[in-house]
């Protein structure tokens, strides 16, 4: 396939229908459920039935089959509107359903895959410990095998869990410690637990600054014992798994940064358009237009870049230095765009009813989760033989 910068009549019905739906359902609720720090079960429910659950998943397993570009304009037009609900969509396809898509065996994706599709169930990626952030290797939680019983048993933590504490939450893929490799480092190994298991306890995390109606999760593993047969593909390739499952990721959250910055700069225009000054619209006065025009710049860049990922991705070739290229540049684009948008604003920025606020206080999120802007750098370094 050649390159094309015209959306197919396929995508220009989707970027409708979710952005329809965004700013119908989930923008007059938007301010609210921030202010109080909460999930809603409702929204995300509609969500799922719009058929943002399961996006890039075959049919066969329930799933949508979008290809990742489809994927990459769903989470742009929801976080056009808001983070949140555009967080508990990324996490759950990129990081919750994918990797029992990519690495579950036939079983497990016929048993999973299906109850993750339909709208109703949500499923988490447990890598991030208290001590193990960007150094994901360094993961203390630990899994044992219990010969007698052919059982893993699971004692430790996690945290930062998204989509991990929620009614909806039916497992999560967790990353544990199952023995020592022959280069003296620690084996790392993925377990399919579900939410209910016992010895499993679920917390809601509260007092974040952003994305406070997504359901961030702490989780505490107290000999909680899963079968063998729960394992996710192979004993030791836990790390490489949850390490590609993020290169995946990193789509989303890129498109999460596009969006948010493409909704910073449509409130911005409209505002500008309104509000006078020195008796003509803002608009009109150069310091604020060549903000506005600087914003449209970097957002076209940023749209190139990631749409370039997405295609890579989609064509099956190598994508993971563009996929960490476009997380890194959407996400400075997006608090770029925050942050001169509510300048633009004035006062009005700070107020809380201004859904510019939030934007700014979400975008802060983008250059911290699923890899710092620290970490993108580093493995852009990587891959251009730093
Ligand atoms: N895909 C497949 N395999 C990968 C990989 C990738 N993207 N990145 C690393 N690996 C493999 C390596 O090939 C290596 O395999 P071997 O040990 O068999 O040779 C192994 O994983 C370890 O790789 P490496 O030594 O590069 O790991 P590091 O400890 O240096 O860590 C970084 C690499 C920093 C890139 C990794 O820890 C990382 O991405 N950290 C950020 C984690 C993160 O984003 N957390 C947020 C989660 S929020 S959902």
């Amino acid at each position: 396939m050649s390159y094309s910068f015209a959306d197919s009549e396929e995508i220009k019905m989707l970027r409708e229908s979710v952005r329809d739906f965004a700013e119908k359902e989930i923008a007059p609720k938007a301010h609210d459920l921030d202010e109080n720090e909460e999930f809603s079960v409702e929204l995300t429910k509609k969500m799922g039935e719009l058929g943002l659950f399961g996006t890039v998943i075959p049919a066969e397993y329930g799933g949508q089959g979008m290809d990742y570009i489809q994927y990459v304009v769903a989470v742009e037009e929801l976080a056009r509107v808001d983070g949140s609900h555009a967080a508990t969509i990324a996490a759950h396809n990129s990081l919750g359903a994918a990797p029992l898509y990519y690495y579950g065996n036939e079983e497990q994706k016929k048993e999973y895959l299906p109850s993750l599709c339909d709208g109703n169930g949500l499923w988490a990626f447990g890598l991030t410990e208290a001590d193990a952030g960007s150094d994901a290797q360094a993961s203390k939680t630990k899994a044992e095998y219990d010969a007698a019983n052919d059982e893993w048993v699971i004692n430790g933590s996690k945290i930062w869990i998204t989509n991990s504490a929620s009614e909806l939450t039916k497992g999560i893929t967790v990353q544990a410690i199952t023995g020592k490799r022959d280069n003296g480092k620690n084996e790392l190994s993925c377990f399919i637990v579900p939410a209910d298991a016992k010895g499993l306890t679920r917390k809601v995390m509260h007092g974040k600054m952003m994305w406070r109606a997504s359901n961030t999760g702490e989780l505490y593993f107290d000999n909680v014992r899963v079968p063998n047969s729960a394992m996710l593909g192979n004993k030791g390739e836990g790390f490489k798994q949850m390490m590609e499952t993020l290169d995946n990721g990193r789509l989303s959250i890129g498109a999460m940064g596009l969006g948010l910055a493409k909704g910073a700069l449509d409130l911005t225009i409209k505002y500008a358009n309104e509000r006078q000054t020195f008796g003509k619209p803002i608009a009109k006065h150069q310091a604020v237009a060549f903000k506005l025009a600087e914003m449209a710049t970097r957002i076209e860049a940023a749209e190139g870049l990631l749409y370039k990922a997405a295609w890579l991705k989609q064509e099956g070739r190598d994508f993971q230095k563009h996929a960490a290229m476009a997380k890194l540049y959407c996400s400075e684009v997006a608090e770029y765009c925050a942050r001169e948008g509510q300048q633009t604003f004035g006062g009005y920025g700070l107020m809380k009813e201004y859904p510019i606020e939030r934007h700014y206080r979400d975008a802060a999120l983008l250059r911290i989760g699923e890899g710092t802007s620290e970490i993108q750098r580093l493995v852009i370094s990587r891959y251009i033989g730093c």
